[in-house]
This record gives structure tokens, C-alpha cells and sequence, in this order.
């Protein structure tokens, strides 16, 4: 339940998206210059981000594909120049195994794959000879048509079904357990109301399985849905709320594009969670 912050919830770790792309729904060519690009993950850095999220290729239905070479010259150099100048975790939005192998040699401790590891068939074993962290998202179709029709019987538990097949077949790949997270895909093969909202709803069944739990609800157009059409940048309001009530269902991160705003929600949280059990102020 939202409010019913009872017992001091762990801390949340805040991931800053940086998308290198043309045409992403939320952002869709701001950062597509190189300099641009650091200069917005140096600002997310900045405003408290404990995770960059890096991605070359836009996953918004109808977006063009993207070579792993063309993705490759978007991540890669962004990737290097940041593990240069910071310690602060960056992570790779690629479903391509040339990508994450790339990122990872330049730098990336994480790979966020929203095919959970289904685009290539050796997705999972080279997670596993990579070592590195390991981001399994669920989406129903291809990211071309997946929001043609999507269906579903109980979304949850299909979603959390389908999360738990991957994570056996990552564990069973070599991937380490404590290397993997879920991510429910908010948005990827949903119906904005009858799926998304739901999902939200039971994602503490997510939350369940034992993994880490990365929630990406920034900006995305079931919140415009509930407000008029609101355009991408006009969403924080719901983009916090959906994030706080991620928060409250157990989500470990969350992957955003307003850090600041964000990271300030989270504290305001905390600290009300904390006063509650009598351990702050004072
Ligand atoms: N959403 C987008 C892209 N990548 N990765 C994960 N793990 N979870 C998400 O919800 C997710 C993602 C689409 O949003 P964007 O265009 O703003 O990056």
C-alpha cells in the first residue's frame, strides 16, 4: 500500500536513463549528440543517479532497427568516457550480444536486456562469461508490434511466470544468482490501462520470486493515458507516483529520466518511513 510506509523500506537505487538515439518516445533525439550525451549523464551523475542506463537503439514501437555497428558507435565511446571519469555503476540498454560484449569491455557493469535474453540464442551464456550484472525484462512481441494486441489472461501472473523461466534459464547458463534482475516491462506488449495498471498493482508477486526488481515507469503513455494525452515531458507527477508505488511493493531500482526529482521523492519517503518507526529526527 502507498502510504503505509511502516517499517523503513531499503534504500532505492535511482538509475538516470542517457538515451544515445534519434527517435526514443520520451527524450527521442535531445542527447544523440556525443557531447550532448555526457553532458546529460554527467548531469543525471550530478543530481544523485547510483546507476546510468546507456542505450543506442530506441525500443518505442515503429522505431527504426539499429546495426550493432551503428549501436555500437552511439554506446561504446559514451560508456569509456564515463567509466573514466566516474565509479558510478553504467549499465547497457542492448538486446545485441556484439553490444553488451562491447559496453562491457568499455566499461558497463550492466546489462539491461528488454529481450531477457531471447534475441540471440548465446544472449544468456555470454552474460554469464561476461559476469556481468544482468537485467531481464518482460515483453510480450517484438518491440515493432508489440503494442498491436496485446493479451493477456492474468497479466501478473504471466508476467512473473514468464520472469521466472528466464531467471532459471540465466541461473542455468552460468549467470550468478545475485547477478540478476527482473523488470516487469511496463509499456512492452501492455495495454496502457488493463495491463500496465495491474501490473503496478501486483507487482509485489513480481517482487516475490526473490530477485531484485528494476521498475521502468518514466514518462511512459499509460500516464498521459490518465491525464488528457500529457505529453512525455509533461509526466513527472505520475511518473513519481507510479515509481513510489513501485517503491512501496518492494522495487529495488528504479530506471528514470528526472533524477533529481526522483531522488528527492525517495528521500521524503525514507524519511517519513524512518519517523514512522521512531528513528528519525533525532
Ligand atoms: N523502458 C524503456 C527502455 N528500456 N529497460 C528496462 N529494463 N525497463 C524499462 O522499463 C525500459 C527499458 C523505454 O523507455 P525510454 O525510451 O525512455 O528509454
Amino acid at each position: 500500500m502507498i502510504l503505509d510506509a511502516a517499517r523503513t523500506p531499503p534504500a532505492v537505487r535511482v538509475m538516470g536513463v542517457v538515451n544515445v538515439t534519434p527517435d526514443s518516445f520520451s527524450d527521442g533525439g535531445r542527447f544523440f549528440d556525443p557531447a550532448a550525451a555526457l553532458a546529460q549523464a554527467r548531469a543525471l551523475l550530478a543530481q544523485g543517479a547510483d546507476m546510468l542506463d546507456v542505450g543506442g537503439e530506441s525500443t518505442r514501437p515503429g522505431a527504426a532497427p539499429v546495426s550493432a555497428e551503428d549501436e555500437m558507435a552511439r554506446v561504446v565511446p559514451l560508456i569509456q568516457a564515463l567509466h573514466a571519469e566516474t565509479a558510478t555503476p553504467i549499465s547497457v540498454d542492448t538486446m545485441k550480444p556484439q553490444v553488451a560484449r562491447a559496453a562491457v569491455a568499455a566499461g558497463a557493469a550492466i546489462w539491461n536486456d528488454v529481450s531477457a535474453g531471447r534475441h540471440a540464442p548465446d544472449s544468456l551464456d555470454l552474460a554469464a562469461e561476461l559476469g556481468c550484472d544482468l537485467v531481464l525484462m518482460h515483453m510480450q512481441g517484438e518491440p515493432q508490434t508489440m503494442q498491436a494486441e496485446p493479451h493477456y489472461g492474468d497479466v501478473v501472473a504471466e508476467v512473473a511466470a514468464f520472469l521466472l523461466r528466464r531467471a532459471e534459464a540465466a541461473l542455468a547458463a552460468g549467470v550468478a544468482r545475485e547477478r540478476i534482475w527482473l523488470d516487469p516491462g511496463i509499456g512492452f506488449g501492455k495495454h496502457m490501462i488493463r495491463h500496465n495498471l495491474p501490473l503496478l498493482a501486483g507487482l509485489d508477486r513480481i517482487v516475490a520470486l526473490g530477485f531484485p526488481v528494476l521498475l521502468g515507469v518514466s514518462r511512459k503513455r499509460f500516464i498521459g493515458a490518465l491525464d488528457a494525452d500529457a505529453a512525455p515531458d509533461q509526466r513527472l507527477g505520475g511518473s513519481i507516483a507510479a515509481a513510489l508505488a513501485g517503491v512501496a511493493a518492494g522495487a529495488a531500482a528504479v530506471r528514470v529520466h528526472d533524477v533529481r526529482e526522483t531522488v528527492q521523492a525517495l528521500r521524503v519517503w525514507r524519511a517519513i518511513a524512518e519517523a514512522r518507526s521512531g528513528r528519525w529526527p533525532g
